[in-house]
């Protein structure tokens, strides 16, 4: 996989100089370039923003010099390239768009500043053909879209193949498959401030510890993402997991999973 980034403070990328996705930087497994858009400035001040049409307060990144940069960096091979733009007003970005963005082949990652890019980039690669994903990582302000490409790329970037170690250990994650948050997770020492390891864990009874890990995560999710427990195709659930939901509020009605009231 190939991504591109192109943003006026390259150093804040820097991170992907580390850990996972630095090692397949290194090992060709990923190809990852970061650009300055100030490179295609001609101005001696290298201006990438200007006053927003219409007033108000701040700046708005010129879409001439953006026009510049992603012609260069879309244009050359591979000829199948996806434009992502961070944004806040975008879908907001979940692990069924990072698998999705995994199968691409290339990623042209925008970061915008000030109060944006100009709205014509987006429309003007749209026009051109060039799928161009907006999205958003959450329902809050930051500064600019570097961070946001971070926590894309990485999530995007684990799931390439060979990536990660053992492939195995991406099912059983959040937000995976199963639709459902993970199971507590425990190591040495077996006590520890007073506080014991789950004795089901210790038990060597592979079963059981399956059995219970399902549970924890399934009563974790009804607590704090009950959104995730109506999102469930009650056909993925055994008896098991049934009992445990109605023993947590939550029954089957029309073929979804809803809190029984109360
Ligand atoms: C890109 C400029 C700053 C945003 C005026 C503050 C994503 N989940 C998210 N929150 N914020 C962003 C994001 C913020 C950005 C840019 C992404 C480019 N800003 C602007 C509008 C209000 N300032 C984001 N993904």
């Amino acid at each position: 996989m190939r991504i591109d980034v192109v943003t006026i403070f390259p150093d804040y990328l820097a991170a992907l100089d580390l850990s996972l996705v630095g090692k397949a930087r290194r090992t060709g497994l990923l190809d990852l370039r970061v650009h300055d858009l100030r490179d295609w400035t001609t101005d001696r001040h290298r201006t990438v923003d200007d006053t927003p049409f219409g007033g108000g307060a701040g700046m708005v990144m010129r879409p001439d010099i953006w026009g510049r940069a992603l012609d260069d960096v879309l244009g050359g091979p591979p000829a199948q390239s996806r434009l992502v733009v961070p944004t806040p007003s975008g879908e907001v970005f979940t692990q069924r768009h990072a698998e999705a963005l995994a199968g691409e082949e290339h990623l042209v990652f925008a970061c915008g500043r000030y109060e944006g890019i100009d709205a014509r980039v987006a429309e003007h690669y749209r026009a051109a053909g060039v799928p161009v994903s907006e999205l958003s990582i959450g329902d809050y302000v930051l500064n600019g879209g570097e961070v946001a490409a971070l926590v894309m790329i990485e999530a995007v970037a684990r799931l390439v193949p060979g990536m990660v170690g053992n492939p195995e250990s991406l099912v059983e994650e959040s937000h995976g498959a199963a639709g459902l948050l993970e199971y507590p997770v425990y190591t040495k020492p077996p006590e520890w401030a007073g506080l014991e390891v789950p004795e089901v864990l210790l038990s060597g009874h592979h079963g059981r510890v399956e059995r219970w890990r399902r549970d924890e995560a399934i009563t974790r999710t009804s607590a704090r993402r009950p959104d995730m427990i109506e999102a469930l195709d009650p056909a993925t659930l055994d008896k098991h997991d049934l009992r445990l939901l109605a023993e947590l509020g939550w029954a089957v009605a029309d073929g979804r999973l809803a809190r029984t009231p109360a």
